[in-house]
């Protein structure tokens, strides 16, 4: 029958065929003409080949205990028995990171999440990936970092009772596990990690939160002490717009450059109503809560994890040049370290990488290089010790530190007993304020820069130095144009040279002379200003540098370049307290304190020191209007004025940088 069919159908073919005409006189009725039909050669159901395959993948639905059902893969190599279980729990689709190439073996199709296959896939691990509730495969609601059941979330469900569920589901369905599982991830990733540390399943073995979120308004994805980082909101729009990502919900782009779209629209509120934002649920909240008001607070993770009993070993994996996440890992480390009497349970590790950089190629960072593979380092001498020791039934002794901490511009690995410590034995670190003084010059010059100084300022010097904050000229956070966040050159962006910023003259600098004996910082540098804005709201921005030598054999470029070593922002409002802002007196010089980013640095000999002031870091930030307004997400055009900003140094009114010294190195 089948073959007749296709003669037919050729023979039809080869007639000298025309469509009969229709008679003058009579509507000719068209009839469809019934030509034989060819059977699908598309199979009804089918059964992919995986002959060959070296694992075995599952996708199983696990019910949780609301009955809300979570999209798991689950990749078994062939022959696993008694095999370890790594979870990742993750909003970035359980799918894709594990289908990375249709390949019959386990490293490539996990090689772009796992780049870590010299861990996972050597180590003969069980691999478990799983959509969070409400996202791609899974069922339920999505809410944005999902707070733990209390004020923010009166439901009885959570990622702590979600990963709970799941590991009890695995370790009684996959039988060739040992029944130890372990969890890590990076980021969103590293978050969830820290959320399976409350009321852990007894399975859970060990958890390695990799550059978390922890603590979203003071120091991670959303603001830095208060101060909006409105490149996120193409995240939040494309994040929460639709389950699975499908490109329905497109931040649609507007401007080759983000610093234009967003001086555009004028303050982040208006973009987000232009571009349809108002409809996330998650947009509203951050709208609504601009303070660090209890909607924050009770989310902090690391004040979460405090209050909690430490039953579960933590590696803690932080970036020092995280641009995502700078606040989160060691934020957790304090709050958790003096839980860990023994010192076997809490284990930090700081690289010099970018966010999730520990995963890639760690040989360099933008022009900085590492002479040697760092993050390749860290998984194979590191992370794979330590998973083995927790999770295999036979693993080697582990050899791993309590602290292993990758000390920049020496480019050397310590391994330390904790953190803040300036090297492993003999040497203390002392807060040491670096004092920032009116610059030397010949009579009635204008100095470029200020000076950087141990000494305090004396009675005959300058007692100030000024600049205008302009609002419509925001100072750009990096050269322009700029990408958006994520785009090609957003990770690296904490390396970028800043002597262009130090040119301009809405940018105050102060430096040391060459260093004759190297300077080494471990830990925060607290920032000291004594400041005064004519306007009634200012943003600071402090920023340490480390300035190379003006000629650098072998590497040209490095000639005089302004690296950052620590730097952040405080929106001035929050002066006296995160939780409420208040208006700040005009022209009165009022004490700015603030914290930067965790440092492990050596200044060389050679090298000179540099702070850099600023009140504007755009369009990552949003502008501060520097007119007082109840909620900045709403300033009107209007509200945005120019202010002259005077930084003070004159005895009594002496603006310091607070430095974590090493002495004894
Ligand atoms: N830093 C990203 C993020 C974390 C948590 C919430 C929102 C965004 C990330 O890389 O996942």
């Amino acid at each position: 029958m089948f073959l007749k069919g296709i003669f037919v159908a050729l023979f039809l073919c080869a007639l000298p065929f025309s469509p009969p005409s229709p008679s003058a006189d009579s509507q000719a009725q068209t009839r469809q003409p019934q030509y034989p039909s060819l059977p699908s050669e598309t199979p009804a159901r089918l059964v992919p080949s995986t002959d060959g395959f070296d694992y075995v993948k599952r996708e199983v639905m696990i019910a949780m205990r609301d009955g809300v059902k979570l999209h798991t893969v689950v990749i078994v190599p062939k022959g696993a028995k008694g095999a370890p279980m790594l979870l990742t729990r993750t909003p970035y689709n359980a799918t894709d990171l594990t289908s990375h190439a249709a390949s019959a073996h386990l490293g490539p199709i996990l090689n772009g999440y796992d780049n870590a296959t010299d861990v996972i896939v050597d180590g003969g691990y069980i691999r478990v990936v799983q959509d969070i509730r409400g996202k791609y495969g899974s069922e339920g609601d999505y809410v944005m970092n999902r707070p733990l059941h209390g004020p923010q979330n009166p439901t009885p469900v959570d990622h702590a009772t979600d990963t709970y569920d799941t590991i009890d589901w695995l370790v009684k369905n996959v039988p060739e596990s040992n029944g130890k599982v372990g969890i890590l991830g990076i980021s969103y990733d590293g978050f969830l990690p820290l959320m399976a540390l409350v009321n852990p399943h007894p399975a859970l073995k060990v958890s390695v939160p990799m550059n978390p979120m922890v603590d979203g308004w003071r120091g991670d994805d959303w603001f830095h002490n208060g101060a909006f980082r409105q490149q996120m909101m193409p995240y939040i729009y494309e994040q929460e717009g639709t389950r699975a990502n499908d490109g329905a919900a497109k931040w649609f782009t507007s401007h080759e450059d983000d610093y234009d779209m967003f001086m555009q629209a004028g303050s982040a509120g208006e973009l987000g109503r232009r571009r349809g934002l108002d409809q996330m649920g998650f947009w509203q909240k951050l709208v609504e809560h601009a303070d660090y008001d209890a909607f924050w607070r009770d989310q902090a993770v690391d004040k979460v994890l405090a209050a909690e009993p430490l039953k579960v070993p933590v590696m803690l994996v932080h970036s020092l040049w995280d641009q995502e996440d700078i606040y989160g890992a060691p934020a957790v480390y304090k709050a958790i370290e003096p839980k860990d009497t023994d010192n076997d349970k809490v284990f930090l590790v700081l690289g010099p990488w970018y966010h999730g950089q520990e995963i890639q190629d760690g040989s360099t960072l933008g022009a900085l290089k590492f002479n040697s593979d760092t993050a390749l380092y860290f998984r194979r001498e590191i992370l794979r010790p330590f998973l083995d020791h927790y999770l295999k039934d036979d693993a080697p002794k582990m050899d791993v530190a309590p602290v292993t901490a990758y000390e920049t511009g020496t480019n050397t690995w310590r391994r330390l007993t904790a953190w803040p410590a300036g090297c492993a034995g003999g040497c203390t670190i002392e807060q040491t304020p670096m004092y920032l003084v009116a610059g030397l010059t010949a009579a009635g010059a204008t100095p470029a820069f200020g000076r950087l100084s141990r000494q305090g300022p004396g009675n005959d010097e300058a007692p100030f130095d000024e600049y205008v904050s302009d609002p419509a000229k925001p100072v750009p956070f990096r050269p322009r144009p700029i990408q958006p966040a994520g785009g090609p050159y957003w990770s690296r962006w904490l390396v970028d040279d800043q002597r262009e910023a130090s040119g301009r003259p809405d940018v105050l600098a102060f430096t040391t002379g060459a260093l004759a004996v190297a300077m080494k910082i471990s830990g925060q540098p607290i920032a000291n200003l004594i400041a005064s804005t004519s306007g009634t709201d200012s943003d600071w921005v402090v920023k340490l540098i480390d300035v190379y030598p003006d000629e650098v054999a072998g590497q040209p470029a490095m000639g005089g370049y302004q690296l950052m070593v620590s730097a952040d922002i405080l929106r001035g409002r929050y002066r006296e307290s995160f939780e409420a802002a208040k208006p700040i007196a005009a022209n009165t010089p009022l004490l700015y304190r603030f914290a930067l980013p965790t440092a492990n640095h050596v200044f060389l000999p050679g090298h000179r020191m540099m702070v850099q002031i600023q009140s504007s870091w755009f369009p990552l930030y949003d502008r501060n209007p520097q007119t007082f307004v109840r909620n900045i997400f709403f300033a009107r055009p209007g509200d945005y004025r120019k202010a002259v900003q005077r930084i003070y140094h004159a005895p009594g009114k002496a603006s310091f940088i607070d430095l974590p010294l090493v002495n004894g190195m």
